[in-house]
């Protein structure tokens, strides 16, 4: 019998060695008085009354505040040594990637959209002003002296209105009666084309547009400068209301347009001020804006157009 004890006592410091159990437990167990190393018990059976020291000192060994003061360095130490372990790891990890040159693989592209026509060769003036302040009028001044394209923004939708087989002629005309916006998409497209059209005419990459009318609202004009081409300034026809539908009622009389009547000159100037003027106050704001009196007669008011052009933009613009 006692043979067997023993060599069950040889099996048990065989298998505590070999199974890594900490230092800790192998202590606790092979301190026991010899009668309680039955290896036939189960170790850290803790319904075992015979055995309650057994589960004790493993629940122990993780707290610091551990009663048995030589066991918490033997406790602690197998844990520093991982955690400096992985700390070093971890440094020798991140100074390798700061070494490393950049995965061109895993570098992630952010492409902007580019506007279709770059501002290093075409000029883009916006031409803004109430409905009737005279911006056509203006315009066909500035095309003769300084060769500008010029694209009213109203004649494209009317023209696109007209044209057989549109199926944006209804929605221009209801919107163009209403005095409302047609939305953004169908004129960004048709400046667009427009300018594009023009630069193929002309033969030369080097243009300037006067874009007329537009743009009417802060989405168009975001729209336009982010896919058509960025804006070098807005000229703003500034115009009381009343002179406004004085020349458009005068004009309603043999223009034919659909908007030239008292109804739709009440909407369009509604229009204006709500929506369009924001967009005057934002370039404005940005220092884009060249501002000019609409009231006097036109040659007045284009020498005005001219003067501040030309102090903004130089000779060469
Ligand atoms: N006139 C001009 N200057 C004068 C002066 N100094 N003294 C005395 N008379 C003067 O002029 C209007 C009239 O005034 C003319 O008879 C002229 O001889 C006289 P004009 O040069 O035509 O003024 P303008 O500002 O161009 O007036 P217009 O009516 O064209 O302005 P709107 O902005 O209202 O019209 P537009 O054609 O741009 O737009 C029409 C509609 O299209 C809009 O209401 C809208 O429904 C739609 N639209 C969009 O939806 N999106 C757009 O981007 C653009 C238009
Ligand atoms: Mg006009």
């Amino acid at each position: 019998m006692s043979v067997a004890v023993a060599a069950g006592r040889q099996a048990w410091r065989q298998l505590a060695r070999n199974t890594g159990t900490s230092a800790a437990i192998r202590r606790t167990i092979f301190s026991l008085p010899k009668s309680q190393h039955s290896p036939f018990r189960p170790a850290f059976n803790t319904t075992s009354k015979a055995l309650p020291r057994f589960s004790q000192p493993q629940y122990r060994s993780y707290s610091s505040g551990g009663s048995s003061g030589g066991g918490t360095q033997v406790k602690f130490w197998p844990f520093v040594m991982v955690l400096a372990a992985g700390s070093a790891g971890w440094v020798l990890l991140i100074n390798r990637q700061k070494t490393m040159p950049p995965n061109p693989q895993a570098t992630t592209t952010i492409t902007k959209p580019t506007p279709a026509f770059s501002p290093a060769h075409v000029t883009v003036l916006f031409v803004l002003g109430g409905p009737g302040a005279g911006k056509g009028t203006q315009c066909a001044n500035l095309v003769s002296d300084f060769k500008f394209h010029h694209l009213s923004a109203g004649d494209l939708l009317r023209a696109e209105q007209e044209r057989p087989g549109s199926q944006y002629g209804q929605l221009i005309k209801d919107c163009i009666k209403d005095g409302a916006i047609v939305p953004m998409e169908v004129t960004v497209a048709l400046l667009e084309n427009a300018m594009a059209d023009a630069i193929a005419r002309s033969g030369s990459r080097k243009a300037r547009f006067l874009i007329d009318g537009f743009p009417r609202k802060m989405d168009q004009a975001f729209e336009f400068e982010k896919v058509v081409c960025p804006a070098k300034l807005v000229l703003f026809f500034d115009c009381p209301e009343e002179v406004m539908e004085g020349r458009l009622l005068e004009r309603g009389k043999t223009s034919g347009r659909a908007d030239d009547n008292a109804e739709s000159i009440r909407k369009r100037f509604r229009t204006f001020i709500e929506t369009s003027m924001p967009v005057v106050e934002y370039y404005d704001k940005e220092g884009k804006v060249v501002k000019v009196d609409a009231t006097p007669k036109p040659t007045e008011v284009y020498e005005d157009v001219k003067r501040k052009l030309l102090e903004k933009l130089g000779e060469n613009f």
